[in-house]
């Protein structure tokens, strides 16, 4: 017994990270030395199956407290013109973010090449729905209908509603309404906080998952699976690197400030995102550096604490690339009305990603039921998204590297365009 109890002590005590790799390394392997065998795949299957669900699970309502806990942190009272200009940057560097994410994916194509039979049916693509039916349903008419059964956009119209209503309540002059929302909002913080305790234990079998995932893919594709996985990866990352030289040096020209002044100067945060790939506990290395350069505390105190919650420009564009990765590795291309639901999900759902790690791989799987790509256990899609989970470590490294740095440019550019960036402390 205290043998068992040793094993597992050991197992929580190493690091997560290493685990995961360790467990994509070990897939491929013996997924290579198992070329095609059925016994080994179907012993292994379920193991791959239960990580999908385990997911699944804690999917709807993960993204349903964290749309709501930051749709409520942008409190009326403290939007204002500075607010209003951070929110309105913040959601202008998303739309460009999905959009360079679809760009580099129809360039790059990732996903070609794989051999994942085309999935069961067709996707919503089938349907094709006009771009009036996209925007119009995206309001649910039985918002306990569209969370039980899962609808993306309607979940997250409603809950960015529900959010954004609680922050009107809490900032109430009636002291019952304030009470009464600072409670709900109190009830969906513990809701989210248990969530997250439970994404903890989830991760915790992600090795075993992964090694589940990635096996199945090896035996099926054998090392041609390699292409396409380092193709999405360097698609991410191509993407990160577009959307910092159009999009935040873009910015710092408009502004009349140096980009490569402003990426020295975000060099600490951009790496300790990197290394943490979370936003929240890069949150004080990013204060300290918004302080440095010279952005007044009235400006980040409320643009780095929001940004961190709300702007995930990174995982946008991860997001984006990995949708077509996996309708590639299916067979089911993309068309114009899926693509867009993409851009709208994936717009509206970054604002509901946490800033823990990992957390845009869950938002993937709400962006792949958005255009009916449901990732099944046991389907083709699962297989395709149980790729991408074995690289994702990698991958969130650099998107929420990313996720940092576009929340930095997002408080120097308001600064500098509310006069109130301290071009001493920018200059020295
Ligand atoms: N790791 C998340 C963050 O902290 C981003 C993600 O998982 O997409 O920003």
């Amino acid at each position: 017994m205290s043998a068992i109890k040793g094993i597992f002590s050991a197992y929580f005590k190493i690091n997560l990270l290493v685990k995961i790799l360790v467990g994509l390394v070990l897939g491929a392997i013996v997924g290579l030395l198992f070329q095609n065998n059925p016994e080994m795949i179907s012993f292994l299957t379920p193991f791959g199956d239960l990580f999908i669900r385990l997911l699944k699970m804690i999917m709807v309502p993960v993204i349903a407290c964290t749309l709501i806990v930051g749709a409520s942190t942008i409190a009326p009272a403290h939007l204002g013109r500075i607010g209003g200009k951070l929110v309105l940057y913040y959601m202008m560097t998303s739309f460009f973010a999905i959009v360079i994410g679809l760009f580099v994916g129809a360039v790059l194509q990732p996903g070609t090449g794989l051999t994942l039979s085309a999935i069961e049916g067709k996707a919503k693509t089938a349907q094709s729905p006009s771009v009036v039916d996209i925007l119009l349903n995206i309001v649910p008419t039985n918002p306990f209908n569209a969370i039980a059964e899962g609808q993306v956009l309607p979940i997250i119209f409603f809950c960015l509603m529900f959010g954004l209503a609680l922050a009107f309540g809490r900032d109430s002059q009636d002291e019952t309404v304030k009470k009464a929302s600072d409670l709900v909002y109190l009830f969906i913080e513990g809701v989210s906080q248990a969530m997250f305790k439970i994404v903890g234990w989830v991760m915790q079998y992600a090795p075993f998952g992964v090694f589940a995932l990635i096996f199945i893919v090896f035996s099926k594709n054998g090392a041609t699976a390699f292409g396409p996985l380092a193709n999405v990866t360097a698609s991410v990352y191509i993407g990160l690197v577009l959307q910092v030289v159009i999009v935040y040096f873009g910015t710092c020209l408009l502004m009349g400030l140096s980009p490569i002044r402003f990426l020295s100067k975000v060099r600490h945060p951009m790496v300790t995102a990197f290394v943490t790939r979370s936003s929240g506990a890069t949150l004080p290395v990013s204060i300290d550096a918004a302080e440095k350069m010279g952005v007044p505390k009235a400006i980040y105190g409320f643009g780095l604490p929001v940004g961190a919650t709300i702007n995930m420009d990174g995982t946008t564009i991860y997001l984006g690339v990995c949708a077509i990765f996996i309708a590639n590795a299916v067979g089911v291309p993309l068309d114009f009305s899926s693509q867009l639901t993409i851009v709208l999900t994936a717009v509206l759902a970054s604002i509901g990603t946490a800033g823990v790690p990992g957390a845009g791989a869950i938002m993937l799987l709400m962006v792949l039921e958005s255009v009916g790509l449901k990732v099944e256990a046991g389907s083709t899609v699962a297989v395709a998204y149980g790729m991408i989970l074995g690289i994702d470590a990698l991958l969130d490294m650099g998107r929420t590297s990313m996720n940092v740095v576009g929340d930095m440019a997002g408080v120097v550019a308001v600064a500098k365009s509310e006069k109130q960036l301290d071009l001493d402390r920018w200059n020295s």
